[in-house]
């Protein structure tokens, strides 16, 4: 089969890249400086997350793989065959691949912010598996779910695992499922999501500040694909990594601390920061599985089946209309 063409569904557009603009120097221009996640990943940051799923101390990939490897059957029955796997933040597609012989699905919707690196992960996965029909799309999915006419109507399967719901807010995430829900057209379609569940504060510190600093190099690579985006001139030299639980929020909370004071600049703008003022990156939500079944049914969903390891450190979720 010939390599499927990755569909660039609104990255290259002039007013997306307007649009990102404008977003990058609100966040960073605000008096609590932050940017979204999302800016993580480009190609380098998609292979450090990568990396970061390979490491001791980060649990969740795991735990994941685990909970479908002692669950695929059941998993599979609740979901049932011949889906349009719809496959949101694929990265790598490894975990919707591992997942292929026991869903069989009729086609294969892979979805990444990252385009290039999602074009290559693409691009060796058609080879081996010719017969599922794929069609891989860069776009950001964050915040409109413009889906192409080319992606099926028919039970679609939104497939989001690695708990990269917990990357939004909480009210951010229901309006996410909503969105969701609104785009299962049929009531054989559903959601399959990843969550992980609050734990000891040293485990989920561990987690997002490992020993070998590649958590770090994730957060820091941030600065550099700014620096490609905006045209800024972010020197990742003068910011610290720093990853903190906040209890009360349930979250491990992402920064960039800057090392000393220093003006950053890019076409247009500027901005002071005075050592020790932080970037605020990402926020890590963290489920109680109670909350799970109540966020499901508030976003539209009935019917929702969870699975779960021994020690309930991570939550697979099945969900219906
Ligand atoms: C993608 N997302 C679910 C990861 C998480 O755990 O929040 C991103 C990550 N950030 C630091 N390590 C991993």
């Amino acid at each position: 089969m010939a390599q499927p063409a990755l569909i660039p569904a609104d990255l290259d557009s002039l007013s997306e890249d307007r649009q990102r603009r404008a977003e990058l120097v609100t966040g960073l221009t605000a008096p609590a400086a932050f940017i979204s996640p999302k800016y993580f990943y480009d190609v380098l940051g998609s292979k450090l997350f990568e990396a970061i799923c390979a490491l001791p101390e980060y649990y969740p990939t795991r735990t994941e793989a685990a909970i479908f490897a002692e669950h695929r059957d059941e998993i599979a029955a609740a979901v049932g065959q011949d889906a349009c796997l719809i496959d949101l933040g694929a990265g790598n597609c490894a975990k919707a691949a591992s997942l292929f012989a026991a869903l069989r699905p009729r086609q294969y919707v892979p979805v990444d912010i990252s385009a290039q690196f999602l074009q290559q992960s693409v691009a060796g996965l058609q080879r081996r598996f010719p017969d599922i029909p794929m069609l891989p799309l860069g776009m950001d999915f964050s915040s409109t779910l413009a889906l192409p006419a080319q992606v099926q109507r028919e039970r679609r399967l939104f497939f989001y695992p690695g708990s990269s719901l917990g990357n939004f807010d909480r009210d951010e995430a229901l309006v996410f499922l909503r969105r969701l829900r609104a785009a299962l057209p049929d009531a054989a379609g559903g959601v399959l999501l990843g969550l992980d569940l609050v734990k000891p504060s040293a485990v989920l510190e561990a987690a997002y500040d490992d020993a070998l600093g590649v958590t770090a190099a994730f957060n820091l690579n941030a600065l550099n694909h700014i620096n490609g985006l905006l045209g800024a001139d972010f020197n990742a030299r003068d910011w610290r990594h720093l990853a903190f639980y906040d209890e009360a929020q349930q979250r491990v909370e992402m920064h960039l601390e800057a090392r000393r004071d220093l003006i950053v600049r890019w076409p247009g703008g500027r901005r002071t920061f005075r050592q020790g003022e932080r970037i605020h990156t990402e926020n890590s939500h963290k489920f109680r599985a109670d909350e799970i079944a109540d966020l499901l049914a508030q976003a539209g969903f009935g019917d929702c089946q969870m699975w779960c390891d021994p020690q309930r450190w991570f939550a697979v979720c099945h969900a219906r209309p």
